[in-house]
């Protein structure tokens, strides 16, 4: 009995990229911080890295408890709005994007739509019922998408389609894009060019 065993040859690549972080600068709607508990910025006005796109919305500081922080948005502020931020990106990276949406709980219970865009394409139409919550319990539903980049920059949109109540519409806060880091690659090369050869005579 003879046995001819080939070299086996394991090359092992691992590619660990490093933990990503929010790439989306005030996502959290902290900045600026407010006195009061709202500031409203009409269609063209910035505040803290974001641009109003439409109508007008409100950042609010203490009519609701937040899903991060103590200021997020409402996104009808006497009419419904948008806002967007430009993010440096990479070339067919992919990237979560991830947002806590509610709706103004001050008029009566209703659903507030919200539209979200990347690179000017609809990723969704997010909805949310207010019915049963209230500024100390607003329901903080979080989103989740996988987007992908291609190009270096991209816009992020959120738009409110909400028109039950042209002062209330849906509130956004805690927005976050982290890229995807690449699964951890295991390459066996060779494993079937010079497989483990065993043969018995
Ligand atoms: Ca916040
Ligand atoms: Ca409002």
């Amino acid at each position: 009995m003879r046995f001819y065993q080939s070299i086996l040859v394991v090359v092992l690549f691992t590619i660990v990229s490093a933990a990503s972080a929010n790439i989306i600068v005030n996502g959290s709607f902290e900045n600026p911080p407010l006195i009061n508990p709202a500031a409203s910025y009409n269609s063209g006005a910035t505040f803290g890295n974001w641009t109003v796109i439409k109508g007008d919305i409100e950042l609010i500081n203490g009519y609701w408890l937040d899903a991060q922080g103590i200021q997020s948005l409402d996104l009808n502020g006497i009419n419904p709005g948008g806002v967007k931020q430009v993010v440096s990106t990479v070339a067919n990276q992919w990237y979560k994007l991830r947002f806590a949406m509610a709706g103004n709980t001050y008029v009566a219970a209703t659903t507030m739509d919200m539209e979200v865009y990347w690179n000017g394409n609809v990723v969704d139409t997010c909805h949310f019922n207010t019915a049963g919550y209230t500024w100390s319990n607003m329901g903080w539903t979080y989103f989740e998408y996988n987007v992908k980049a291609v190009s270096s920059s991209t816009e992020l949109r959120f738009e409110s389609i909400s028109t039950a109540y042209s002062n209330a519409g849906p509130a956004l806060d805690d927005v976050s894009l982290v890229a995807i880091p690449e699964p951890v690659t295991v390459s066996f090369l060779g494993l079937g060019i010079g497989a483990l050869l065993f043969k018995r005579r």
